[in-house]
């Protein structure tokens, strides 16, 4: 009993961390973020901590294909928001470089003018092999950012599939980016992606066939607008050029405003989103630990056709939490 009272007090030296990150400390907000994504308690202690203090910051998620500008475009708008002197933070996930932390160099060198502006905190992860770049740290480290007071955080990912949504419960206004010419991006946009599309924008508006793209994303939200769907904002940009910005602006802006008086639901939802994912992790983890006499039974009755597939599956969960 003693055990799990101590348990749960957390040490000075976490509150002390967890209240200069509270207060703007920028250093102990990159820590912060290295214990959370390296899955060490302190990180959790720190992060429960944190929590009562989130629900500030407007996260934008933006999401489409490699190659389609979403960095530039990032890089850009941060530019957009600092002449309106809000403090921004990016969060730039990489699902392609799980060995080198997501750091990447384009992303860096296009980040560079900001290196310099205390205004602006920049922080790439690597996913660790999970799809489409979202983890369940991804999602405390948006709230990390938002207790430490800046103002605006944007997250930058691959949009996969399964991801997407993820993305779309993260974050209050979700940016999807396709360019042009992609006949098979606007394909996979159908399949889902506009369902969780608050602004979808086409990039790359100086490319020929920008103008083709665009027609056919406008007449598929028209479709949607006719069947009572979600319709999404549009928008063309030429991110290399500071073109659209202040569209892109008005865009986010119109949809965060439709989304004022939920922040804290949305804290809410990461914070359970943070706790489900956890503990899939956890079961999976156990899972594949398994071993004994009961899990050979099982594997030797479904090898034998006695037991079907689900079936052996419901028993191997139930040995770990039964
Ligand atoms: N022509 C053109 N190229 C662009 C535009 N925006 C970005 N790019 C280029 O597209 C490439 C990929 O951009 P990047 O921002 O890294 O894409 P990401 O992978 O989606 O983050 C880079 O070479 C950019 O310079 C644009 O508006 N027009
Ligand atoms: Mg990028």
């Amino acid at each position: 009993m003693l055990e799990s009272i101590e348990s749960l007090m957390v040490s000075p030296e976490v509150l002390t961390s967890a209240r200069r990150l509270i207060a703007g400390d920028s250093q102990i907000l990159a820590r912060a973020i290295s214990w959370v994504e390296n899955g060490l308690d302190v990180g959790s202690d720190i992060y429960q901590e944190i929590l009562p203090h989130c629900g500030n910051a407007l996260v934008v998620g933006v999401t489409g294909p490699p190659g389609s500008g979403k960095s530039t475009l990032v890089g850009s708008y941060v530019s957009v928001l600092r002449n309106l002197g809000r403090k921004v933070a990016v969060v730039a996930i990489d699902p392609s470089s799980p060995l080198t932390g997501g750091a990447l160099l384009g992303d860096r060198i296009r980040m560079s003018k900001h290196a310099e502006d205390r205004g602006v905190f920049i922080r790439s992860l690597g996913s660790r092999g999970d799809l489409g770049g979202m983890t369940c740290s991804t999602y405390q480290i948006v709230d990390l950012i938002d207790a430490a007071g800046w103002d605006v955080i944007i997250v930058e990912t691959v949009g996969a599939g399964q991801s997407d949504s993820d993305v779309a419960a993260l974050a209050d206004v979700s940016v999807v980016l396709c360019a042009p010419g992609a006949g098979d991006q606007v394909q996979a946009l159908k399949a889902g992606v506009l369902e969780v599309a608050d602004v979808l924008v086409v990039n790359k508006s100086d490319m020929p066939q920008a103008m083709l793209t665009s027609q056919q994303l406008r007449t598929m939200l028209e479709t949607r607008r006719i069947t009572g769907g979600k319709v999404a904002e549009f928008v063309n940009t030429t991110a290399i050029l500071n073109q659209g910005l202040s569209e892109f602006h008005d865009a986010i802006t119109r949809v965060a405003q439709r989304e004022v008086g939920h922040p804290k639901l949305r804290v809410q939802e990461r914070a359970r989103r943070t706790l489900l994912s956890k503990a899939a992790k956890v079961s999976r983890d156990r899972i594949l630990k398994l071993a004994g006499s009961e899990v050979e039974k099982i594997c030797s009755d479904y090898l034998a056709g006695r037991m079907s597939q689900s079936e052996s599956v419901e028993r191997l969960i139930f040995l770990c939490t039964g």
